[in-house]
């Protein structure tokens, strides 16, 4: 390999190393909302990905699981993955990239060890640090209204931790309708079952408070993999007639994420849902319909990627992002990585990390950094084989929308 080569693999791993991020989805929440932070070795063994990894290996049933204190799912979590087999898998090798990263030692094998080191740490000073360790700036959260918890910490107009933006999320209304209205009604919004004028009065109302409450970034739903729009189904309806109309006069992103089966095993609880093949046309619908609304789409399974690729070439209101869930390993992101590189160069969002414990946002952007840079560095190799040369200037501009710019341009905010 000719020493510009090597360089320019240097170079572009080392600008990945560098960057600085925003992680634009989450499920974490900042510090106002403390019964609601997730933090720690006991929360990182507990997440819903290593449970059904667990349960996997017999050693309890799901009922049995849930029967056990969080520390005793943890215990068992920790003996099945890590001590009886080698944790060899995406989520089991992350919990030990953060306890390497904290410092931690790891050949030790020791979980009280490690127990004593997060009870040490106040919610502030973990907070601190992690950001620090993930070298993200700032991140966006999932908030959903419908949660009772978050509903009434929001009505106190919590000071937000600057880091932390928050996104609104529609699941309970898009894909819930029969019983969210009735919350709704509860709440003092005269709404309906079927959606008629008068209801979608009433939502629209509903929105309008929340975004003047929140003040999200943007707007987001996940959809089942049965999604199809436009169809006769009240989500169609509140999309088209709700969602749609008060994000464009907001100037708001509209992210949907597409192919959940929630509950596929209901005895897993939040670890029992799967992935399925998703309508692609029902997406192209959306942006050929709604030319001047923003969409962020990802989707769940891995036969929509190359699709979702075509379709963002065709529309310019269509932003690709992450490598969502099952998605989000090394060989899927590399996979999907590239094929958005070839398709769309850099007018997409390779990764958000999905973080539900305050640590993951160490161990997902490591893991990510490490695919994506490598995949970057053969294609700006494949540049330098044409002769054409890029300064450290252009590298990390790249980067840089790759990991902040474009989702920032596209929400039409500085990231303040
Ligand atoms: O719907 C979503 O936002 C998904 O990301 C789910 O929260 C899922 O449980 C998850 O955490 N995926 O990483
Ligand atoms: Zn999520």
């Amino acid at each position: 390999m000719r020493l510009r080569d090597i360089t320019v693999r240097a170079r572009v791993l080392q600008a990945v190393r560098d960057a600085r991020i925003t992680d634009i989805h989450t499920h974490l929440f900042s510090s106002n909302f403390e019964s609601l932070t997730l933090r720690g070795i006991d929360d990182l063994l507990t997440y819903h990905y290593l449970v059904a990894e667990t349960v996997r290996w017999g050693v309890t049933t799901p009922e049995g699981f849930w029967k056990r204190s969080k520390r005793e799912q943890a215990d068992l979590v920790w003996k099945t993955l890590f001590i009886d087999h080698s944790p060899v898998s995406e989520a089991a090798k992350g919990v030990l990239t953060v306890l390497n990263r904290f410092g931690l030692d790891t050949s030790s094998r020791n979980l009280d060890s490690y127990r004593e080191f997060f009870d040490g740490l106040s919610a502030q000073e973990h907070t601190d640090r992690v950001f620090e360790l993930a070298a993200v700036d700032n991140l966006v959260m999932t908030y959903d209204p419908f949660n009772e918890v978050e509903r009434k910490t929001w009505q106190q107009h919590p000071k937000l931790d600057a880091r932390f933006k928050p996104a609104l999320r529609l699941d309970a209304m898009l894909n819930e309708w029969e019983s969210t209205e009735d919350y709704m009604r509860f709440w003092g919004y005269d709404v309906n079952d079927y959606v008629d004028i008068k209801t979608c009065r009433e939502v629209r109302r509903f929105l309008e408070e929340w975004i003047d409450c929140m003040d999200p970034v943007y707007i987001a739903s996940s959809l089942p993999s049965d999604f199809a729009f436009p169809d006769a189904s009240a989500r169609s309806r509140l999309i088209s007639e709700c969602v749609l109309p008060i994000a464009e006069e907001r100037g708001l992103p509209v992210a949907f994420m597409i192919g959940v089966k929630r509950r596929v095993n209901t005895a897993l609880k939040s670890a029992g849902d799967s992935a399925a093949i998703s309508d692609l046309a029902s997406v192209e619908r959306l942006c050929q319909l709604y030319p001047s609304n923003k969409f962020l789409i990802t989707m769940l399974a891995r036969e929509n990627q190359h699709g979702l690729c075509v379709l963002s070439r065709k529309f310019s209101n269509l932003m690709v992002f992450g490598c969502w869930w099952f998605l989000n390993t090394p060989s899927m992101i590399e996979e999907i990585t590239h094929m958005r590189l070839d398709l769309l160069g850099f007018s997409m969002i390779p990764q958000h990390s999905d973080s539900r414990v305050l640590d993951h946002l160490i161990y997902k952007w490591e893991h990510s950094r490490e695919v994506i840079g490598e995949v970057l560095a053969q294609h700006y190799e494949k540049l330098a084989a044409t002769g054409w040369t890029v300064s450290d200037e252009d590298i990390r501009r790249d980067v840089a929308d790759l990991f902040g710019g474009n989702f920032w341009s596209l929400a039409g905010r500085q990231a303040q």
